[in-house]
């Protein structure tokens, strides 16, 4: 990882970052004026808690126990002047989901990745004990199709022993390397131990830059 994107990262996380919005349906989206980068992920990947660690604020993206509340995207801008928006989305994939909120997920994500010029990537956060799932490889194959260039991203790596990680890393990037949208490599990390914050802060700023 280049060191010198990793501090100016650092620097930009350390600054000015705000919530702008909630959008719970497309036509309260903001206007699309600066580069985006989203989040996405299963409900209690620990989203919250990563974006509350890539920003340094406890309080920024809420971090709960009880998944599948947020059917939203919400929007934070990341510096002053401003220098790009984050995007939560909302999870997916918790156990007992009524149909009808599936299908509002479906939309809602399906019509913002394909209308939406400005999302420069989407990391899809996936658990370290799990690995991905099949409605990760869903997501996946939504965002292949509409051609948005994506990242996965392991969460709670502290959770599992260093072998564990290495494989699992491994055959992330494996299933990774067969989707043409998504970047060959996959980023570890642990809100909890900070682990891997510093990269995927990189990761952030390299996908509005490049
Ligand atoms: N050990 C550990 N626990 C985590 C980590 N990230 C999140 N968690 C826990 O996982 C649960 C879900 O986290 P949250 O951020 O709310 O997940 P979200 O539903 O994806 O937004 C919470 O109990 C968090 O404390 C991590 O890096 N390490
Ligand atoms: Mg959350």
């Amino acid at each position: 990882m280049n060191d010198e994107l990793v501090e100016q990262a650092r620097k930009l996380f350390a600054g000015p970052i705000a919530f702008l919005k909630s959008a719970p349906e497309l036509k309260f989206l903001p206007d699309p004026d600066v580069p985006e980068v989203a989040f996405a992920g299963r409900s209690n990947v620990g989203k919250s808690s990563l974006l509350n660690a890539l920003t340094g604020r406890n309080g920024l993206a809420r971090t709960s126990n009880t998944p599948g509340r947020t059917q939203e995207l919400n929007f934070f801008d990341v510096g002053e002047p401003l220098q790009l928006r984050l995007v939560d989305m909302p999870g997916y994939g918790f156990a007992k989901a009524p149909k009808d909120l599936m299908r509002r997920w479906k939309y809602l994500v399906n019509d913002f990745l394909r209308g939406r010029a400005m999302l420069k990537r989407v990391l899809v956060l996936v658990d370290s004990r799990h690995g991905l799932k099949d409605v990760d490889r869903e997501l996946m194959e939504m965002l292949d199709k509409a051609a948005v260039s994506y990242r996965l991203v392991l969460t709670k790596a502290d959770k599992v022993k260093a072998t564990e990680l290495a494989a699992v890393r491994q055959k992330t990037a494996d299933e990774a390397r067969k989707h043409p949208a998504a970047h060959p490599d996959v980023i570890a990390t642990s809100s909890e131990k900070g682990m891997g914050i510093p990269e995927l802060r990189a990761a952030v700023l390299e996908a509005v830059t490049s």
